[in-house]
């Protein structure tokens, strides 16, 4: 069972390596360096046998659809006390994994553990504790209270349908080194028949930053001493390409781009598909990203904003945009079946 994997326990035993040659900070490593000089999570030969079964499952039958959610961490020390988070509560990837799911679509959810998930979201990190959906009814049977009802018996539904007919996989990570591993893990298994029938949908908040096997603390970082703190990080490799180009070439991948300065935003997203060659970014601020987003093309830049009227209906953003995302996987999937056709 995917539950049943933790991330977030230190690998005490063999993360630490002084052996691995230590990497000049300032350099960008390559993808395959990283890979060399960082050790793998050890419990990804389990996750490597369910993805291999969702696979055989749904692959040639339905589209496949990794969506990649939460933050990412960077320990500071390898028995981890203390680590460098990103910020994402995973209410985009978890969001956007329901509205593919009732598009059928299969969903392999590679997300930050114990942040929020499809379905049990509307009720597991609510301003509500989940006892409060709860009563007691006369005969002193515990019952969900009358006015949850109708929109608990809809997500309920859903999320039976998904369960019985194994169209999500959770797959967690905690570290960046974990979701790195995982990411190509995943994209390697996928092994598609049709690739162009695969999404990558890449929502989660990836570090920019870690530290390197060779320069980690094995031991809680002391504050006596200096009393100061000084952390040396590397820039985390730009795996992007890779996934690109070699790991699952002829996906279809969606990046996300975070930025906080709206006079960068356009510009950052540009960068992203010059860089790697994929097909859509979708740009995000801070401030405005459950109201507002951009989806950025070699193209154009076309913005996706809920009306007043929208926000004051509480609707998801997701749920306007995530049809258009579908439809433009259907035109990519064309796009490829006519490359294949002889002229
Ligand atoms: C995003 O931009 C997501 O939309 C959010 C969602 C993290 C803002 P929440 O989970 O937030 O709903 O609270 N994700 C991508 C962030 C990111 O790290 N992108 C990288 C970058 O900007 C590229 S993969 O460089």
């Amino acid at each position: 069972m995917p539950g049943f994997i933790r991330t977030n326990e230190p690998d005490r035993a063999t993360a630490l390596d002084r052996h691995l040659p230590i990497q000049p900070p300032a350099d960008i490593i390559s993808e395959s360096e990283y890979f060399e000089h960082t050790k793998p999570p050890e419990y990804l030969p389990k996750i490597e046998q369910q993805v291999d079964e969702f696979v055989n499952r749904h692959n040639g039958k339905r589209r496949i659809a990794v969506v990649t959610s939460g933050g990412t961490t960077v320990p500071l020390e390898n028995n981890t006390v203390r680590f460098i988070d990103n910020f994402s509560a995973g209410t985009r990837g978890a969001t956007s994994t329901e509205q593919f799911l009732e598009n059928g679509y299969a969903v392999i959810f590679l997300h930050r553990e114990f942040s929020l998930l499809p379905y049990s979201r509307h009720y597991s990190h609510t301003t509500n504790c989940f006892l409060d959906f709860m009563e007691e009814d006369e005969n002193g049977k515990v019952v969900v209270r009358e006015t949850y009802q109708k929109n608990m018996a809809e997500t309920l539904k859903k999320y039976r349908h998904a369960k019985d007919k194994g169209l999500l996989l959770l797959v967690p990570f905690t570290t960046v080194n974990q979701y790195l591993y995982t990411l190509r893990l995943l994209a390697r298994e996928l092994k598609p028949a049709e690739p162009s029938k695969v999404l990558f949908y890449l929502a989660a908040a990836v570090s920019d930053f870690f530290v390197p096997s060779s320069r980690i603390a094995e031991h809680k970082i002391q504050s006596t001493g200096t009393g100061k703190l000084v952390i040396d990080l590397d820039p985390v490799p730009k795996f992007l390409r890779r996934l690109v180009e070699t790991w699952i070439p002829g996906a279809m991948i969606i990046s996300f781009k975070l930025e906080t300065d709206e006079k960068l935003l356009l510009s950052k997203c540009r960068q992203a598909l010059q860089r790697y060659g994929h097909q859509l970014v979708i740009g995000n601020l801070l401030q405005t990203r459950k109201h507002e987003v951009v989806f950025v093309t070699e193209k154009d830049a076309v913005p996706v904003r809920l009306s007043q009227d929208q926000i004051d209906d509480a609707v998801e953003i997701e749920s306007v945009f995530i049809p258009k995302v579908i439809h433009r996987h259907s035109d990519y999937i064309d796009s490829k079946v006519q490359e294949l056709q002889p002229l």
